[in-house]
């Protein structure tokens, strides 16, 4: 099996969706949804933008910006597809495929350049099987929005290097993408916005074609460009490759998760962060949610520690739009954004979930409620700091955002009469199909840890136990005990959402997603192995794993009782999760598909703190292995505090060189 290679055979129109997904390519500006190269709208094509966002007139959400598609390609009198293939060499991001029509062959490799960020590269290989062949490609407007159109006043222009200039409705932002290529065309097509070149192909033929989006366009060669690309991917896997031996769908599964981080991470500019979806389009309106801070961290702060500090100073700028944000709900100190845009807007409404019956939208507490945000970007701050060593942040700008969280905890909390012990009211924990709870034990936790950090601790309500299970908030064992099938069974429509109040997991003790298990992979000194072991068995039946998220933590928590066989699978589920395709794409009638960055996380996480064991002992790291049955070893570099390290572990033996 080649670790590397992902491959598909067969055309397969009706898998666009996963596919699109499944073969993304990114240099962390510019995602290419896995389509075919003559897919339009329709097929789900997209050239997604990070950064750049746009309201379209009469909409209520914002989300990124998609730009014309400079990739565009389709051959013409070919008659038949014969036979297909698409491909992606997921050591270098290099996309391919080959289809055998009847009248001709087309092969066509492209590639998000890492080296230039403004940059796709493809080449485009036709060979006529007879007659010949009309080849048209070039820069295709037709892009898909979910809530467009995003871009008018559309600019065409022809010649040696093809142009379509446009601007976004809200704030008239130039989105400008050209296209390059190494062979003089024998005609020029204009379709509304659009414009082709036309090569009427007799013989073999390979055209090479650079696309420069947002940039002035300059000159290379494909395979130079090729070549610094790929160095730059080589650069990447030297300090976080993890390999794994005995176990090849592991190593596949495991390599094609940090393919996908890699290929998200803005590395080219100050101020972004990733979104939820990564590149993969405008679901989830393009917006950074704490999949960043508590999924994705651990994988950049261990290998990229300066992409790490990149995602933290987000938070740090965004502290502004936090402020406003507690001010608009009479709070003092940060509130973050729940799905915070550019420079940290809030992107959540009030309504965020449309019904499936009515197509009304539903009034969810996202925005509002789900106030452990703030929290969880304390703990990420942390984190990184105990790990990089990198305190200098703390005074440029961590201690002034810990204060200004702890601030707004402060603030938010109820002390019953006489008491003096904040507790959290009114709150939407992980688990978000119980909203408006009291005392979530996750939220609680983050808010008093953030206390804490800012030197402004208080006596907080702590978790309540029964049985030695954390009660997930107040009032939760009272919930009715229905297991999943009997609620499943309750639901009316496929896409019907599960959660608020009408939803059928709101009245019972079903969960979305891991809550007390987060609680107790985040603050892993608080609770013995024995104790996880307990709410381990007790939280995971009744766990609908709805989001991405939910799996990596029931397999973290595992491996910390010793039980990799449990662990294994939701390890293959996170790592796989785009790779398998056939995910939640629907929370009632909103849109919910693309890639799940933090389910490729939270696959790290499991290889190197779960599998591995890997953690600090105060300023030493240590591992505590789990190691499933089938790997016989497993090995990976990591950062600690400037100094490059490599961990080791096989059944038996282990350790940190
Ligand atoms: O942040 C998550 C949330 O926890 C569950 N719904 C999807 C969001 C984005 O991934």
């Amino acid at each position: 099996m080649n670790a590397w290679l992902i491959e598909r055979e067969g055309y397969e129109p009706e898998n666009t969706a996963d596919n699109g997904n499944r073969f993304l390519i990114g240099n962390g500006f510019i995602g290419v949804r896995g389509t075919l190269e003559e897919y339009g709208a329709d097929k789900m094509a997209a050239l997604n933008l990070a950064g750049i966002y746009d309201r379209a007139e009469g909409q209520t959400w914002r989300e990124p910006v998609n730009a014309p598609n400079g990739l565009f390609a389709r051959l013409e009198n070919t008659g038949n597809i014969l036979k297909h293939k698409q491909s992606l060499d997921i050591r270098h991001g290099l996309h391919s495929r080959e289809t055998v029509y009847e009248h001709a062959v087309l092969r066509i490799e492209r590639f998000a350049s890492m080296a230039e960020p403004n940059v796709l590269c493809q080449r485009i290989f036709v060979e006529p099987k007879g007659g010949p062949v009309t080849l048209v490609c070039g820069i295709d407007a037709d892009v898909w929005d979910i809530n467009g159109p995003h871009l008018m006043d559309f600019k065409s222009e022809g010649g040696d290097i093809l142009k379509v200039s446009a601007l976004t409705y809200e704030q008239k932002l130039p989105i400008t993408v050209y296209e390059d290529c190494n062979r003089a065309h024998d005609e020029i097509r204009v379709n509304g916005n659009s414009i082709f070149r036309v090569f009427n192909v007799a013989e073999r033929f390979v055209l090479e074609r650079a696309i420069t989006v947002n940039a002035e366009p300059v000159a290379g060669s494909y395979d130079s460009r090729l070549a610094a690309h790929k160095a730059v991917w080589e650069r990447l896997w030297r300090n976080s490759e993890v390999k794994i031996t005995g176990d090849g769908n592991a190593q596949l599964s495991l390599n094609y998760s940090l393919y996908h981080l890699h290929s998200i991470a803005p590395r080219h500019a100050d101020g972004l962060s990733i979104a939820a979806r990564g590149l993969s389009g405008q679901v989830y309106k393009g917006a950074v949610f704490w999949d960043t801070e508590i999924f994705l961290m651990p994988f950049f702060t261990l290998t990229e520690p300066s992409l790490a500090r990149k995602l933290v100073q987000y938070r740090i700028n965004g502290l502004p739009g936090a402020v406003a944000k507690a001010g608009e709900y009479g709070f003092d100190g940060a509130f973050f954004p729940w799905e915070s845009q550019d420079g940290g807007i809030e992107g959540c409404t009030d309504f965020n979930v449309t019904d499936v019956f009515t197509n009304r939208p539903v009034r969810t507490y996202f925005r509002d409620k789900q106030i452990h945000i703030s929290g969880d970007i304390i703990y990420a701050l942390c984190r990184y700091m105990d790990w990089t060593g990198d305190t200098g942040l703390w005074d440029n700008g961590g201690l002034e955002l810990a204060r200004a969280c702890a601030e707004f905890y402060l603030s938010r909390a109820y002390c019953r009469p006489g008491s003096g012990v904040l507790e959290w009211t009114d709150v939407v924990g992980p688990d978000e199909y119980h909203e408006r709870v009291d005392n979530n034990a996750f939220t609680n936790r983050m808010a008093a840890f953030t206390l804490e950090r800012a030197g402004m601790a208080r006596e907080w309500r702590g978790p309540k136990l029964s049985g030695g299970v954390v009660e997930q908030f107040d009032g939760y064992f009272a919930l009715e005990d229905a297991d999943l099938e009997t609620a499943r069974g309750r639901l009316r429509h496929p896409k019907e959402y599960w959660g608020t109040q009408s939803g059928v997991a709101f009245s019972t003790k079903i969960i979305k997603q891991a809550d007390v298990l987060a609680l107790m992979n985040l603050f892993p000194n608080e609770y013995t192995d024995e104790e996880v072991k307990t709410n381990w068995l007790y939280y995971e039946p009744r766990t609908e794993h709805g989001s991405s998220l939910s799996a990596c933590m029931y397999a973290l928590g595992a491996c910390r009782f010793g039980r990799a066989e449990l662990a294994y699978p939701l390890f293959l589920k996170s790592a796989r999760a785009d790779l398998d395709g056939g995910g939640k794409s629907w929370a009632g009638n909103v849109y919910i598909g693309g890639t799940h960055p933090a389910a490729s996380g939270g696959a790290y996480m499991i290889a190197a703190h779960g599998f591995a064991g890997l953690r600090l002992a105060g300023d030493k790291p240590e591992l505590n292995p789990c190691l499933p049955e089938t790997f016989d070893s497993l090995e990976f570099p990591f950062i600690l505090r400037g100094k490059q390290m490599k961990a080791r572990v096989t059944h038996g033996r282990h350790g940190i060189e």
